[in-house]
């Protein structure tokens, strides 16, 4: 009798010890984290879709964005300004850039600067002009017309028109410069495809050639392209991969975290030819680009992609929530 009340004792002595020994790591590791934690404790500006959504309104009052149009020098006079309102020390390069027929462009690229003298900066990027021609329109009879280029120019500008206004808020603590490229849209025409090499991102190219600070450089960049589309769904795209692994894990895991995994998804895609191509190669700033693309879609881009229906109507505050947040969060983490 006694005997198996000393073995019930033992018992329960022994199992109290092992609770205890499991508490007592559980503490340890808890204080670890509390030393070494892996997100830092500051303020990240909370990201205003609604605003960003204003934004691409804006734009599109105007008119599409061509190169040579009144619409496309009031827009870019208005960029300038508000990025000058929202406390960017404001750069323009203005030049003369060739397209693949000849024409010559009167091109403009516009870059906002934070912290201009911090040694430690990084790079957001977005085109801001319109194509000239909706060549991917299901009716031939729009083919000849302008994109209102809702999704594909005003979106990124937009979303980087909100995290301007929220650093003339709150510092971010390090430099930032944000470039809108201009005449990133003006390739050929997709019956003359393969006809033309580098027709396409005139304006980056002119920039990663001719930087507006010589040797400029940057920690890393990143590049918005299509970041408004309902649906949207932006893949791991291989030029991205290759000149900017890091940078890549680093914003999935951050869209991750925040609750945007089904945006940014574990998916690879292959090789765009796009601002950030132009910025890798010949800068070596390790840049990615967000961008709503899939190898096994129709024509890779969203449905509306290159049509007379690039318009607000297929603009969703979800995305563009998604992408600010994401990349606001990244900007301020940095620091
Ligand atoms: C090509 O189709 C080769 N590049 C697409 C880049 C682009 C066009 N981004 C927006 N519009
Ligand atoms: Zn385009």
């Amino acid at each position: 009798m006694s005997n198996l009340n000393n073995k019930l004792k033992l018992l329960f002595l022994a199992s109290l010890a092992l609770s205890l020994a499991a508490c007592n790591t559980n503490t340890k590791s808890e204080q670890k984290k509390q030393e070494k934690p892996t997100v830092k404790n500051i303020n990240i500006p909370v990201f205003n879709a609604d605003t960003a959504y204003m934004f691409i309104e804006k734009q599109l009052s105007f008119g599409p964005r061509v190169p040579n149009t009144k619409a496309h020098r009031e827009c870019g006079d208005w960029l300038a300004t508000t990025l000058k309102r929202f406390n960017a020390t404001v750069t323009e390069q203005r030049t003369k850039l060739r397209a693949f027929d000849g024409t010559m462009l009167d091109a403009r690229n516009i870059i906002g600067s934070y912290n201009p003298d911090s040694p430690s900066r990084v790079l957001l990027c977005a085109h801001w002009d319109s194509r000239p021609w909706a060549d991917h329109d299901p009716d031939m009879g729009n083919r000849k017309k302008p994109v209102p280029a809702a999704n594909d120019g005003a979106s990124g500008v937009a979303v980087l028109l909100e995290i301007a206004r929220q650093m003339s808020i709150s510092n971010p603590g390090l430099g930032v410069d944000i470039i809108f490229f201009d005449a990133e849209d003006y390739g050929e025409p997709q019956d003359m495809q393969g006809a033309y090499e580098n027709a396409w991102a005139l304006g980056s190219q002119y920039w990663a050639a001719n930087p507006h600070i010589p040797g400029y450089s940057a920690r890393f960049g990143i590049l918005l392209d299509m970041v408004g589309a309902k649906d949207a769904v932006f893949t791991q795209e291989q030029i991205s991969r290759y000149y900017a692994p890091n940078i890549l894990k680093k914003v999935w895991s951050a869209a991750d975290r925040l609750g945007y995994g089904n945006f940014f998804v574990n998916k690879n895609s292959g090789p765009i030819t796009d601002d950030h191509t132009y910025i890798n190669e010949i800068t070596r700033i390790p840049t990615i680009d967000i961008i709503d693309y899939q190898d096994d879609r129709e024509k890779g881009f969203f449905d509306y992609w290159h049509t007379i229906n690039d318009d607000i109507d297929n603009i969703s505050k979800e995305t563009l929530k998604a992408v600010g947040q994401t990349v606001i969060s990244v900007v301020y983490e940095a620091a």
